[in-house]
């Protein structure tokens, strides 16, 4: 594993206090949780989240799939996303997935037929979920803001945010938060396991499963496709994207705050395997690509490598068990901290899929 100097601990709090006991855990994880909300992907108004409605506006019905389409409502906004059930599967663990924006129009959330089908870069084979028995609630990054310069002001932001200040909730914490109201629908559905809710993401979409598992216990489960940047990979010492890229490229994806640490990634009192760590104890899947170095995936296995002390120390499970270097092509299934690196580009295909699904048939079956 790579080695960063002057990287924070996680187990110091930020006034210097040592992290001692499990109690004192809970405290730095929320400390840390708020950090993250407060200066990276920013915060709503205090019951931002109460008030939502939600209609299923049609269910089909085949021996494939039934398909509920649902939307959820507050004041003016609407937001879709659509559930698919394995008919033969009782309570089914369901998996809350993000389609990214440049492949929308690429997915046909009919076909669930499709096994290998879907776009190889984000790829959603509903054929083979379904198949192995797992539900799916996919929806689309534009029903809950769109991944567009000044995106953070539209879609759920604009009826839950009156002003935009320099520490509001921006593109990704409103992706993040769609989840999660899927998730309070999902607690309400009496046809899956909402004990095993998973959220799912590449890249941006990885990011946002990351932020999204660290700050909603009600998710058991995140796999963390290639987040790179401001998702698993250290910031210290990144090779690849740095925060005045991200910062620069997606003006919409932070707060304000974040911008100012823009070529200082030596100053954040944290850095992302905190991040990671907050998953803990719940199962984790963090990946990587052979040909991704812009995601830097030597900093994104170091992040797991350090988060997985938080299993072990503190809640005496196993994280990450894994090689020195990570092997191309295996998976590190052994630990509730999964970790592979593939051989290929920047993608979440179908390789990806069977691994995570032999990850769960693993921890959950
Ligand atoms: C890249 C960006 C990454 C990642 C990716 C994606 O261009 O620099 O941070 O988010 O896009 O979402 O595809």
């Amino acid at each position: 594993m790579k080695n960063f100097e002057n990287l924070p601990d996680i187990f110091t709090f930020f006034d210097g206090e040592k992290v001692l006991t499990a109690d004192d855990w809970e405290r730095r994880r929320k400390e840390l949780k708020d950090w993250f909300t407060e200066n990276v992907f920013g915060c709503y108004p205090f019951g931002a989240e109460k008030g939502f409605t939600f209609s299923v506006d049609a269910v089909e019905n085949s021996d494939r799939a039934i398909i509920k389409r649902i939307s959820m409502h507050k004041g003016d906004y609407e937001g879709k996303f659509s559930l698919f059930l394995p008919p033969h599967v009782q309570n089914p663990p369901v998996l809350v997935y993000a389609i990214l924006k440049n492949y929308e129009d690429k997915f046909d959330l009919s076909d669930v037929d499709n096994y290998e089908k879907t776009p190889s870069v984000t790829s959603l084979p509903l054929g083979v979920i379904l198949d192995r028995g797992y539900a799916v609630a996919a929806y689309f990054v534009s029903a809950a803001a769109p991944d567009e310069p000044e995106g953070e002001k539209k879609g759920i932001n604009s009826v839950l945010i009156k002003k935009q200040t320099s520490v509001s909730a921006r593109a990704i914490a409103a992706w993040s938060f769609f989840a999660k109201r899927i998730a309070d629908y999902l607690e309400s559905e009496n046809q899956v396991n909402a004990k095993k809710m998973g959220v799912l993401g590449h890249s941006r979409g990885g990011k946002t499963a990351l932020y999204t598992a660290a700050t909603d216990e009600r998710f058991s489960f995140a796999f963390v496709s290639n987040s790179g940047c401001t998702g698993a990979a250290i910031a210290r010492d990144n090779t690849g994207e740095r925060l005045k890229d991200i910062n620069y490229n997606f003006p919409h994806w932070f707060t304000q705050v974040y911008k100012s640490y823009s070529g200082k990634e030596e100053q954040l009192p944290v850095d992302f395997h905190m991040l990671v760590s907050l998953v803990a104890p719940r199962l984790l899947y963090v990946t990587s690509s052979t040909e991704d170095a812009w995601a830097c995936p030597e900093n994104e296995f170091a992040s797991c490598r350090l988060a997985s002390e938080v299993y072990s120390r503190i809640y005496g499970v196993k994280g990450l068990i894994a090689d020195e270097t990570p092997v191309a092509d295996k998976a590190y299934h052994e630990g509730n901290l999964a970790y592979h690196i593939k051989t290929g580009k920047h993608s979440f295909d179908y390789y990806d899929w069977l691994k995570c699904l032999d990850f769960l048939d693993k921890k959950w079956k």
